[in-house]
């Protein structure tokens, strides 16, 4: 009789981590082939780190998608809870991929490095600042991102250990550097290089159990993504501070006998104003909003949604986060 052997399951914990803005979202939505985190344009889209996960024979590899890390200004709790949100997701992994943007890693190679790249250069040093502050784990590897904006794709796959040392010598402090330094070149958007990624990081797995069944794909509830999906429509049809001010609530979440689902959210803002300007003059801002979150949060969940959105002011809602 031939004994039965227990596979040793093997888990990899990998934060995708970085200033706002460089592409973490976009990221773990390719990796995992849907949507399971919102992305914009503008800074500070995600508030809350979510998972996605990736079980193939006896790896599971859970990828943390974090906020966008920064120095909050001083009494500004939202931009705390943010930073502290992504730090305490970050302490917990094994790994930390840096997503850099690829013009950066470019430019720094070829040594033009002017002001306005300085200043862009100087996110990651906050940032990095902040992680040395923090308990986080030390691995960490670059992956170049939007790799489809550089007029040549392949400058990044061909660099030197000589240009890979002097990106990770600009970009990061002295504590990170290893002997490993690597960089991987990747377009978020068009998911490309993706299978390049998880080959390189796959070998950092440790034998531990799995933390998720192997058919679940993210800890986010479809609750709290319709939620996200609704700021995310709004953020990207609303201009000005406004976003920042937001927060979605689910006040009520019924599946219909016909098999669609009946939402009802509220929009909460802190003063009379924001609410005026969500509402939209003859509440046409807020229609649009909720046709586009409509859409995309039936598209997400792949069942039909009616979606009714209801804005409200409650000036301390940004007071009461805890942190
Ligand atoms: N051209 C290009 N744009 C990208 C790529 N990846 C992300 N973007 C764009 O960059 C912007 C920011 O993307 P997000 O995924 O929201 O960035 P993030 O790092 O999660 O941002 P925060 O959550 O605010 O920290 C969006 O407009 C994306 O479409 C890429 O590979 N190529
Ligand atoms: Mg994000």
């Amino acid at each position: 009789m031939i004994p039965e052997i227990d596979t040793i399951e093997k888990t990899l914990k990998v934060a995708l981590v970085g200033p706002p803005n460089v592409g973490k979202s976009t990221l773990v939505n390719a990796i995992i082939g849907q949507k399971i985190a919102i992305t914009t344009h503008k800074p500070q889209t995600t508030r809350s780190s979510t998972f996605g996960i990736l079980t193939d024979g006896d790896l599971q590899i859970i990828l943390a998608d974090t906020p966008g890390i920064f120095e909050p200004r001083k009494n500004h709790k939202l931009e705390k809870f943010i930073v502290n949100n992504a730090l305490k997701t970050i302490a917990r992994t094994d790994l930390i991929l840096l997503l850099v943007d690829a013009y950066i890693v470019q430019k720094i190679v070829e040594k033009e490095i002017d002001d306005r790249m300085s200043s862009r250069i100087s996110m990651y040093h906050e940032a990095m600042e902040i992680l040395l502050r923090s308990k986080t784990p030390k691995k960490i590897l670059v992956v170049a991102n939007k790799v489809d904006t550089l007029e040549d794709q392949t400058i990044i796959e061909n660099l030197s250990d000589e240009a890979k040392d002097l990106v990770y010598n600009t970009i990061l402090s002295a504590e990170y550097h290893s002997d490993d330094k690597k960089i991987i070149p990747v377009s978020a958007l068009n998911a490309l290089n993706i299978d390049v990624l998880l080959e390189t990081i796959k070998p950092y797995a440790k034998n531990r159990p799995w933390e998720f069944d192997s058919e679940q794909c993210t800890d986010v509830s479809e609750r709290s993504l319709a939620e996200e999906i609704t700021r995310e429509q709004l953020y990207l049809v609303m201009h000005a501070e406004i976003p920042y001010s937001v927060k979605i609530d689910t006040d009520s979440w019924q599946e219909d006998e016909d098999g669609s689902i009946l939402i009802h959210q509220s929009i909460v803002v802190l003063k009379d104003s924001q609410k005026n300007m969500i509402i939209g003059s003859g509440g046409r801002m807020v229609k649009l909003i909720g046709e586009r979150a409509r859409a995309a949060i039936t598209d997400a969940i792949a069942t039909p949604v009616h979606l009714f959105l209801h804005v409200k002011v409650r000036s301390d809602w940004i007071d009461k986060l805890r942190i």
